[in-house]
């Protein structure tokens, strides 16, 4: 059972380098925290990544809410990733045809591609969309999470579309290296290769001390998701850059993650 093993252990089950890394970060840094800096200006997303920076593993944007972006925001979140030790992930959610989310990611003003290790997709157009990513991702030694499952009120993404996303991260595993989901769903269909596989969760709808926001999220916190669900790395937004002070709260994130992971494979 790959949830009781720890992150220094699963980095040596996966092939893909930015899955690996990303394992060998958590364990470096002694985080499973990835901050969602949903902020609309390149100075305010620079501002808090590098106050931040030291306790996160993944910095996740959202670059197409930037009103300012410049090819410099990819040449700065770069510098970034480089100073902190952290990996980018662009919270793209890709969900057009393999044709068009190739041009989507490889393309068009962001580059997504040339600078974000990590990126999302959901599977509503079938296994083409992996298909389609992975031609541009994968020579870059890129990888690609599934949505298997949403954290907001009233998801469509449940019962068989959720298996679905399953037997498509087993069928491209290269670059398929895991899910966005609200639990780990190996159990749910037998592996049917004998193989031990390993996929990684990150799953968002994390806050300490609020259920919602009123708009459909749904809170959990860091102890229900890594603990008791055995999920890998919080996604924390509004928890971290919403109020107070952002350096304390992604130390309490840090900490709350980390202790929920070490208690998990009882450290
Ligand atoms: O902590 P929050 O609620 O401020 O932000 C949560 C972040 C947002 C969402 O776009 C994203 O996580 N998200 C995702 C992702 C990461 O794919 C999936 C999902 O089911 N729920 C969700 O909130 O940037």
């Amino acid at each position: 059972m790959s949830q009781l093993k720890t992150y220094a252990e699963r980095a040596a089950l996966h092939k893909n380098p930015s899955a690996k890394r990303l394992f060998e970060l958590m364990e470096r840094k002694q985080s499973n925290l990835s901050a969602s800096v949903d902020v609309t200006t390149k100075a305010e997303l620079l501002r808090i990544t590098e106050a931040i920076g030291p306790y996160i593993v993944v910095l996740k944007t959202h670059i197409d809410i930037l009103s300012d972006f410049d090819a410099d925001t990819a040449v700065q979140l770069t510098r970034l990733a480089d100073k902190h030790d952290f990996l980018i992930f662009e919270d793209r959610k890709f969900a057009d045809i393999g044709n068009t989310v190739k041009l989507q990611y490889s393309s068009g003003v962001h580059k997504i591609a040339s600078w974000a290790h990590i990126t999302n997709a959901h599977i509503v157009p079938g296994e083409g969309i992996v298909k389609g990513l992975a031609e541009v991702g994968v020579p870059l030694q890129r990888c690609l999470l599934l949505l298997a499952e949403m954290s907001s009120k009233g998801s469509l993404a449940t019962g068989e579309y959720t298996l679905e996303a399953l037997r498509i991260a087993r069928r491209n595993k290269d670059f398929c290296v895991g899910f966005i989901g609200q639990r780990r769903l190996e159990g749910l269909i037998p592996n049917e290769t004998g193989e031990e596989e390993d996929f990684i969760y990150m799953t968002p709808g994390v806050q300490l001390g609020s259920k919602g926001d009123g708009l459909g999220q749904q809170y959990r916190t860091p102890r229900e998701v890594v603990l008791e669900c055995g999920c890998d790395v919080i996604i924390v937004g509004r928890g971290i850059y919403g109020s107070g002070d952002l350096v304390e709260n992604a130390k309490v994130y840090q900490k709350a993650g980390w202790d929920a992971y070490l208690e998990r494979v009882g450290r």
